[in-house]
Formats: C-alpha cells, structure tokens, sequence
C-alpha cells in the first residue's frame, strides 16, 4: 500500500516517520510532482496538481479541523475526503475558548493593567446568569467547546443548521432560530464549518441582535466575520470586545487595525493545533477499516460542505 503525505507548512519528516512506523508495510512518502500513484493521501491545503495526478486515491485524510481548502479543489468523485474525529482538537478548542471567556469574564485585563501601575483594588463579579454564552456549529468541536463552557455553570445556547438536543444546552436552528438565538446571547462563540452560507454570517445585523455589552470569540474561520462591522460596533459600546485566533487574511497583515485596538484580542491560528500522534492513531484506523470494507466515521459530504 502507498501512503502519499501532502501538507503544506507541516514539517513532513516526524510525519512521515511516524506513519511509517503506525502502518508497517506501507510505503510512505512525500507528495512531489511525477509521484507514484498512491491509495491513501495525508492531506493539508494540498494544490490542485495533486489530485489531478493522483485521481485513483482511494481516500484523502484532512489533518486539520476545516475541510474548506479541500472542497475549493477538483478531487476525484472516487476519492474519499475524511475529516479526523476530534484528534485531540477538542480538548484544546474547549481550553481556548473557556479562557478567552473567562479572562473576559472576570476582567483579567483589567487586572493586568492595575498590576503594570501596581494597583491593588478588587472589581465585583457579574452574575453567570447574565453572561449567556451561544456557541455556533454543533458538530463534534462545537459540542465538546459547548460542554465545557457548561462545567463552568454558564448558561449555555447552542446553534446549528439541523435540530439537535444536547443536555445542558439551549438547542436554536435554523435561519428562523438564528435571530432568538443571538438575542439569548452575551457571548458569541464560533465554531461553524467554513462554507458560502456562513461566510459573512457575523455582520453588524446578526451581532447587534446580540446582549448589549456582547463579546466575540472566534476560532471558526476569518471570513464568517466582516471586520469592518466588528470594529464598528466595539467602537459604538454595542460589543465589549473579541478574541480571535482566525482572520480573513492570514497571517494578519502588519497595519491591520485589530493589532492595536485595546480591546481585541489575537492569537494566530493556534487554538486547536493537529496533535501528530492520535492523528497519525486515527488515519491508521481509518485506513485499516476502510480496506476490511468497513464504514469510517467523518466522511465529508461535498454538497453540505463539511
Ligand atoms: C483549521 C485547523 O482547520 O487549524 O483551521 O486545523
């Protein structure tokens, strides 16, 4: 069996290694132009020229959360698009977005700007009541992001295409759930797949039916925000602020007006990195059900988008 491994920005040795090492008997190798044929590819923002080289691929593994870069390609209807399940990105997904809550929460910055000036002086705490938190897209991060916001006994809202019941959450759907769901919200958080129905989704109109004194974390994609509206309505007391780990230009250019404005915060890109290991565990799993005949979890379904 071939394995061909085509990642953009991933160091491909330790990858391959440790493919090697997790399928004994395949050949492993990186993805070059003229490349033998392969079964299986191990993807990551592949160009167009490998697919249109390698259309036998019995399935192509995405190692990162979106499948967005994937489904703007020509790939082989043949070929299987397999998202990993969870891999570790959930977990870290949870953590960034419960810090990013809590640090607003309980105003954190504020207390590191007193202790740059060495002040010692206490702020009251709202109620938890009153910082209802809605976390938009319920797949397999948006749930796990959902329950853990919930262990911190925050009222939990959750939004997703289809209807689903999740305990401990609030469930909206749907275009005619979405605005009751915004207006039930203080905290906004994004974790919707990346396709043409969500891309400019957060725009002055669906973040102003937002709780006065709103916040926005983002670690969905770049362009389901418009920036400008975003800006605007922090800038209009509407919105407290954001923390956002993804952008619609990437990196973030130099003289982007989100690097100095007091109150957006940014990371770039890292709030759920691909863990090697379980990924590399789940791609060998995959790979050995999908050559017994058996069915694989996380088939991407090219016409949804996800
Ligand atoms: C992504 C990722 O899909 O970082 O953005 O995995």
């Amino acid at each position: 069996m071939r394995i061909s491994f085509c990642c953009t920005d991933t160091p491909a040795e330790p990858w391959l290694n440790d493919l090697g090492a997790a399928l004994p008997g395949a050949e492993v190798s990186l993805w070059q132009p003229g490349a033998a044929a392969a079964d299986y590819g191990v993807v990551w923002m592949p160009p167009q020229a490998f697919f249109d080289e390698q259309p036998q691929l019995r399935a192509a593994f995405n190692i990162g959360a979106g499948v967005d870069a994937l489904l703007r390609l020509n790939v082989a209807p043949s070929t299987r698009l397999v998202r990993l399940d969870d891999a570790g990105m959930g977990a870290q997904m949870a953590e960034y977005v419960c810090h990013a809550l809590i640090r607003h929460y309980r105003g954190f910055d504020r207390y590191d700007q007193q202790k740059s000036q060495a002040v010692w002086e206490q702020h009251e705490v709202l109620p938890r009541s009153a910082m209802p938190v809605g976390i938009m897209g319920l797949g397999v991060l948006g749930e796990r992001v959902a329950r853990a916001v919930a262990q911190f006994d925050f009222p939990v809202n959750g939004w997703s295409r289809s209807a689903k019941d999740i305990p401990c959450v609030r469930c909206f759907h749907g275009e005619q759930g979405l605005s009751d769901f915004l207006a039930a919200s203080k905290v906004l958080v994004s974790v919707l797949p990346s396709t043409p129905q969500t891309r400019d989704l957060l725009n002055r109109g669906t973040l102003s039916r937002l709780q006065k004194g709103g916040y926005l974390i983002n670690v969905a994609r770049g362009v389901q925000v418009v920036e400008e509206d975003l800006l605007a309505l922090i800038d209009e007391g509407h919105l407290a602020g954001a923390a956002l780990d993804v952008f619609r230009t990437e990196p973030l250019p130099p003289m982007h007006p989100f690097w100095n404005h007091p109150r957006i915060r940014i990371t770039p890109h890292i709030a759920a990195l691909t863990l090697r290991s379980e990924s590399i565990a789940q791609i060998s799993a995959k790979i050995a059900a999908l050559e017994a005949g058996r069915p694989v979890a996380g088939l991407v379904d090219r016409q949804r988008g996800y």
